[in-house]
């Protein structure tokens, strides 16, 4: 469980890294788990697997997102331990409805400009905390997690512009002069740390330009009083590759889904 103070300041910083960390064991499974997923998906980037906790009809076969996932991810998200975590910061009802591997090869590996996420997610009211879990090493020189501490404060989305290049994990980034870069705080974890923060932080990382690959798992958890509204959907390459929330499957992982209008049928 996160102390007091790791749970204040998740809320004044927008994020927080825990004491909390997964044990050797495992940070081993995952590993594997990314291993056989790039092995499994030679057409994608590493960097943009989506829904790699979904799996195919058959083993082997790609989710309705185009994407060979794993059930080792699957187990990932709904660790009793992580939900516990997930309780104290976003509440009792919690509804499961993105993960995501973001691994960065040694050498090429693509920056992610900074954005908040919630820019194109179709989630009304938008609210979500993301777990990143490191499964290699995450440091600066092979591209870690970068955030602008408080930057989620005011609770609302600061303009982003669309920037197309073959280089960028994401085709969305925070227009210049809307936030302080000097500000920026680097997220170092070891393989098997974590860091978990709020949907409007805004928040990047460099290319991985050093002969380490940097490999995380993002896990995005939204509470339902929240609606996942698959009308609304940016189907599509809104993201800058190819993401589909209207018929992604969802999941209501603990207490109630308080909206009453959740769709936990659809995709399964
Ligand atoms: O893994 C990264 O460098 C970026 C991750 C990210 O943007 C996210 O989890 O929302």
């Amino acid at each position: 469980m996160l102390t007091e103070s790791e749970v204040a300041q998740y809320h004044e910083a927008g994020y927080v890294v825990p004491e909390f960390r997964l044990s050797p064991d495992q940070v081993t499974r995952l590993r594997e788990a990314l291993d056989r997923v790039i092995a499994a998906n030679p057409g994608r980037r590493p960097e943009q697997l989506v829904s790699v906790h979904i799996s195919g009809r058959e083993p082997g076969e790609p989710n309705p997102e185009g994407v060979v996932g794993d059930p080792e991810f699957m187990a990932a998200c709904q660790d009793k331990a992580i939900l516990d975590i997930v309780e104290q910061l976003i509440g009792p009802d919690i509804v499961l409805w993105g993960c995501q591997a973001f691994c960065k090869p040694p050498g090429d590996g693509m920056e992610v400009p900074w954005h908040q996420d919630g820019n194109y997610w179709p989630i009304r009211p938008l609210a979500t905390c993301t777990l990143w879990i490191a499964i290699d090493d995450s440091l600066v020189e092979n591209g870690c997690l970068r955030v602008i501490p408080g930057s989620h404060r005011s609770q609302s989305l600061t303009p982003h512009f669309k920037e197309v290049r073959t280089d960028l994990v994401l085709n969305q980034r925070v227009v210049d002069g809307e936030f302080d870069e000097a500000a920026a705080v680097d997220v170092e974890l070891e393989a098997g740390q974590m860091s978990f923060h709020d949907v409007f932080l805004i928040h990047g990382s460099n290319a991985n330009r050093s002969p380490r690959r940097r490999a995380g798992l993002a896990i995005r958890y939204m509470p339902a009083t929240s609606l996942f509204d698959r009308s609304s959907s940016s189907d599509g390459i809104s993201a800058g590759y190819a993401v589909y929330f209207s018929n992604r499957p969802i999941w209501l992982l603990r207490g109630e889904d308080k909206t009453g209008h959740n769709d936990f049928v659809v995709g399964h």
